[in-house]
């Protein structure tokens, strides 16, 4: 009997979601397995029995009948969960080394970035102008993770390692040598009264919906060695009110801020975030998934489900991550 197909259900139009990049990896690793990309090939719904998606249309797995669990090509499952006709069906979060070394590696240049006063120097290279500023160790930034998950943990390691003071704030506590744990709404008070530089890793859900704002802005230490607080965030950009960054930004209740991801994507070419001085963008890149790494993921996970083994990295609808 045929081996249940894979569908393809891809939008991105960006080099790193290119459906042919994905279908022909997918391949390589499945071997005998048929893999469909729902776009272009003409087959069988019935045949299809496993969906790897990245912002899939609304409604679009309603065509298979036969699906036994879907794959989301990516760590945060919000673009899935918001279709209310999602089929009852395990879904699989991407959860894996390469994604959380990228998003690692992001957090730790952005915060590097502020720490160090880059853009300072940047703006004194433009000017020809020699003109060093006192530097302060890393052991005097206190830095805060709002999202303890596979991320916030491993990036919270590698900046405890750079002699950084590292918390993380999440729904449950997560202890950790050298790392301090607030956990739920009543302790994030005191968590952004200790934070100088705030690293968003949260999922987009109905109760994290808007968290970057104003009022969470406003209590952020104001008594740390970078003159002001400063806000990097690469979870989603439905987390963060963006006229409330503008407008603490120019009544100096925030520094500076690192964005890689936006209420709207691509961010339209009149936003003023573009230009503002304070303001470092990046194309929602922070940590991209590999079709390498993933498509070896998936196939290794389909292997193990067929076997009765249990599907890892599987999504709990209720909580919504
Ligand atoms: P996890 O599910 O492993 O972690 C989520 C964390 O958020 C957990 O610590 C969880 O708490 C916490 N959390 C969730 N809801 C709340 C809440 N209401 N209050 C307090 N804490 C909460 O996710 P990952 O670390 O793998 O990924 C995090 C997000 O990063 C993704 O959902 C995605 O949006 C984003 N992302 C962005 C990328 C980019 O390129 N910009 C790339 C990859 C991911 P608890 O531990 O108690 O459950
Ligand atoms: C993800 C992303 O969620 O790339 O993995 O945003």
């Amino acid at each position: 009997m045929a081996k249940g197909a894979l569908a393809l259900l891809i939008r991105g139009g960006t080099d790193n979601w290119a459906p042919e990049r994905w279908k022909a990896r997918f391949e390589s690793e499945l071997g005998d397995r048929a893999v469909v990309s729902v776009a272009e090939d003409r087959f069988d719904p019935r045949a299809v029995h496993y969906a790897a998606v990245w912002k899939p249309d609304a409604g679009a797995l309603r065509a298979f009948p036969d699906l036994k669990a879907v794959f989301n090509l990516g760590a945060g499952v919000d673009a899935v969960l918001s279709d209310p006709t999602f089929p009852q069906v395990p879904l699989v979060r991407v959860s894996d080394e390469d994604l959380t070394s990228r998003m690692t590696e992001y957090v730790v240049m952005h915060t590097l970035m502020h720490h160090r006063q880059q853009a300072y120097l940047d703006a004194c290279q433009q000017r020809r102008e020699w003109a060093p500023r006192l530097q302060w160790p890393a052991k005097a930034v206190r830095v805060g993770i709002l999202g303890m998950g596979v991320l916030g943990r491993h990036a919270a390691q590698a900046l405890r390692s750079l002699g950084f003071q590292v918390a993380g704030w999440s729904r449950t506590a997560h202890a950790a040598d050298g790392i301090d744990s607030y956990a739920g709404p009543d302790r994030l008070a005191a968590f952004l009264a200790r934070t100088d530089i705030l690293v968003c890793l949260l999922p987009l859900t109905p109760q994290t919906r808007g968290i970057l704002c104003r009022p969470l802005f406003a209590q952020l230490a104001r008594d740390g060695v970078l003159g002001g607080p400063v806000v990097i965030n690469a979870g989603r950009g439905g987390l963060q009110i963006e006229d409330d960054i503008l407008a603490c930004l120019d009544d100096g209740t925030l520094k500076a801020v690192t964005l890689d991801v936006f209420e709207r994507e691509p961010l339209e070419v009149d936003s003023p975030l573009w230009r503002h001085p304070a303001v470092r963008i990046s194309p929602h890149n922070a940590a991209d998934t590999d079709p390498d790494a993933i498509a070896a993921y998936v196939a290794a996970q389909i292997v193990d489900f067929e076997a009765g083994r249990p599907l890892r990295n599987v999504v709990d609808m209720g909580r919504g991550y």
